[in-house]
């Protein structure tokens, strides 16, 4: 769900191989690769329900990412976030659930990043 006539960025990370986010109607799509962040930022203008899916062939369940992208009014955004808050579903996803651990030495991270912190 996002705000309409609201910046938005959407940040990419990819946790077993490479995907591509694409928002059919958006006329736009972003790779996803794996240690490399990637980012997409834009102003949904039109309220309304969008189909999106992976347009990068990723493996056995390609054909299954598929997602909505509801794009709301400010007050039905707001009403939805504290929804989410009420149901306790507040914070980011953690690294909890990274796949990903094929990095040399490492537990999932690039080491460049680990340098980073
Ligand atoms: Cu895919």
């Amino acid at each position: 769900m996002l705000p309409v006539d609201k910046k938005v960025t959407i940040n990419l990370q990819s946790r077993d191989v490479i995907h591509s986010f694409w928002i059919i109607d958006f006329l736009y799509k972003k790779d996803m690769f794996i240690g490399r962040d990637n980012s997409w930022s834009f102003i949904p203008t039109r309220e309304g329900e969008y189909q999106g899916k992976c347009a990068e062939l990723c493996g056995e369940y390609h054909s299954m990412m598929l997602f909505n992208v509801k794009v709301v009014s400010q007050d039905e955004y707001a009403a939805y976030l504290e929804s989410l808050k009420e149901q306790g579903n507040t914070g980011d996803i953690t690294d909890a659930y990274d796949r990903l651990s094929n990095y040399p030495g490492t537990t999932g991270k690039n080491e460049s990043e680990e340098g980073e912190k």
